[in-house]
């Protein structure tokens, strides 16, 4: 993946980097946030193609919802609602498109339509061929925390130090995908926010998002409209109003350093990091003396 680098203003470090974002394409009637309304290809297509107008440079299209409680998809139906979606999107000249599955079969067909990343909520855990394939398609991959699997993941999640469980199962699956033969390179890591974690726990790993930038990969967040927000603000119980929710945690994630945010609301995450960045970018412009000194 790449990201956009920040235009450094005259006499300004140029280290800033604002995450790239990732617009979701969802293609599954079952999933909580779109709700079946991009069942079609076509419209899925357009769907992505306006969130990359509004400034997402990767488009993450999914046909299986892994929402929790929901069911398992056969990969034959996955493949006939993603492969398509993934061939208009390259056809249109996205050059950044990820597959959201689990199936290495269903990322080798994604990758061979047009995809460049696996994007896989199972880090290579689903099949025992996952990390060969992986290794085999040379592509980017997402390494995400799960605890449990997406039927039962919410049924009381525990844990005795989130942060430190998830940060070293994200370096041994980081391990076991280069044990295989994925390049380093490659490899992002995602501490899986909603994915088997009560509120406690996904705030405790949004507030220490630094220290999973520090293991050295990429970090992907993936935050928007999830159930989280809801229970921070109980006026948020429909997905579609929590985009305010979705957008304040993609900026926890800038300042943390994260390299990309998966989101639905595109133009308004594209518009609050535009705005973070010109302030961050202030902070990084030398200020001429006072004249009062
Ligand atoms: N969250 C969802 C799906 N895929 N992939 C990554 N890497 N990180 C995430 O946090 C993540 C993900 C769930 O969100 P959504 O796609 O909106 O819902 P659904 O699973 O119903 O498609």
């Amino acid at each position: 993946m790449t990201t956009a680098t920040t235009p450094a203003p005259d006499g300004a470090a140029p280290a800033l980097r604002a995450p790239a974002i990732m617009g979701i394409v969802n293609v599954t009637p079952d999933s909580f946030s779109d709700g079946g309304r991009l069942a079609d290809a076509e419209a899925a297509i357009a769907h992505g193609l306006a969130l990359r107008a509004a400034g997402a440079t990767i488009l993450d299209v999914g046909g299986e919802s892994t929402r929790p409680g929901a069911a398992p998809v056969p990969a034959e139906m996955e493949m006939a609602r993603v492969l398509p979606v993934i061939e208009g999107l390259a056809r249109a000249g996205v050059t950044q498109i990820s597959v959201d599955t689990m199936k290495p079969e269903v990322a080798r067909a994604a990758i061979a339509a047009g995809a460049t990343i696996w994007n896989d909520v199972t880090a290579l855990r689903h099949a025992p061929d996952a990390a060969d394939v992986a290794a085999e398609l040379g592509c980017d991959v997402v390494l995400m925390h799960m605890k449990g699997e997406p039927q039962t993941m919410q049924a009381a999640p525990h844990y005795d130090d989130v942060l430190a469980e998830v940060t070293s199962f994200l370096v041994a699956r980081a391990e076991a995908a280069e044990a295989a033969g994925v390049a380093r390179g490659r490899i992002w890591l995602d501490p899986g926010i909603g994915f088997g974690k009560t509120l406690a726990h996904n705030l405790t790993l949004l507030a220490h998002l630094p220290t999973i930038c520090a293991l050295g990969y990429p970090v992907l967040l993936g935050a928007s409209r999830k159930r989280f927000i809801a229970a921070l603000d109980p006026a948020a119980a429909a997905p579609e109003d929590r985009a305010p929710g979705s957008v304040a945690a993609a900026l926890a994630g800038a300042q943390a350093g994260v390299a990309a945010v998966r989101v639905h609301d595109v133009a308004a995450t594209a518009q609050a990091l535009a705005v973070w960045t010109a302030i961050e970018a202030a902070r990084l412009t030398p200020q001429a003396t006072p004249k009062w000194r």
